[in-house]
């Protein structure tokens, strides 16, 4: 394990500080993933672990990584917020993105198929990624942004699952900075739907040994590109026929 990159991401995340990336070129993403356990573990003590999310999910941020493949991270309680007022000084350089989160409702096993695994949802909702990476700028290679938990800080999830809608693949998305519209995506952007999304995160548990269970959520990933968030900010997030949410950074 690479002891000192380590140390310097626990310390950076403690201290709200940010470090250099695209310098720790020697990481597998193998090793990247232990340092993303042991990193969640100093973080995180003794929080419950919610479930999980997916990033670099579209094509475009896949080429420019140079990956072919998303990859996933954590998600804890302690970063989670409801809509409404979110601390602007919990982060160093947020970045909000519009997800799908979707709800499991019964144990899944790796090799079900895609009709199991639907069968296996409570639903879906609308959920708000707040991004905050330990790297300057969002300048990281893969394995780094791995360790860092794929710059997991916070979400918001909004508590209303409905049923998984037959058109989760094709979904109208919306987020607005301050009452402007500033991207609009379809949930297609997401590896062709968030259950495609899903569908990949449980061939990438069963990697290492992990399977999605009973009560876990998972955010499947970023359908638009994420808009950087400054002091008195106001990000609001509609996905059609799942509902809306608003975050004010206070
Ligand atoms: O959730 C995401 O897609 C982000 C993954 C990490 C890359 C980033 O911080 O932009
Ligand atoms: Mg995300």
């Amino acid at each position: 394990m690479n002891n000192d990159f380590l140390a310097e991401l626990i310390k950076a995340r403690r201290k709200g500080v940010l470090l250099e990336g695209k310098i720790h070129n020697d990481l597998t993403l193998k090793e990247a993933y232990k340092l993303q356990d042991a990193y969640c573990e100093a973080i995180y003590p003794d929080q419950r672990l919610l479930g999980y999310k997916m990033g670099l999910t579209s094509k475009p941020k896949q080429v420019t990584m140079g990956i072919s493949k998303p990859i996933f991270g954590r998600l804890y309680e302690a970063d989670m917020y409801q809509s409404g007022a979110v601390p602007h000084s919990a982060f160093v350089q947020p970045r909000c993105e519009p997800e799908v989160a979707l709800l499991v409702r019964e144990d899944i096993d790796p090799s079900d198929s895609k009709d199991e695994v639907i069968a296996k949802l409570y639903g879906a909702t609308v959920a708000v990624e707040i991004l905050d990476s330990r790297f300057k700028g969002y300048r990281f290679n893969v394995e780094e942004v791995v360790a860092d938990n794929t710059s997991a800080a916070g979400y918001c999830i909004y508590p209303g699952f409905v049923p998984v809608p037959p058109e989760i693949d094709r979904l109208a998305v919306e987020i607005s900075l301050n009452g402007e519209g500033i991207h609009f995506a379809s949930t297609s952007a997401v590896m062709g739907s968030p259950v495609d999304s899903l569908m990949e995160l449980i061939g990438l548990l069963a990697a290492f040994n992990e399977r999605l269970r009973k009560g876990d959520v998972v955010m499947t990933g970023g359908i638009t590109d994420a808009v950087p968030v400054s002091l008195g900010d106001v990000v609001t997030v509609k996905v059609e026929q799942l509902s809306s949410i608003e975050l004010c950074f206070k």
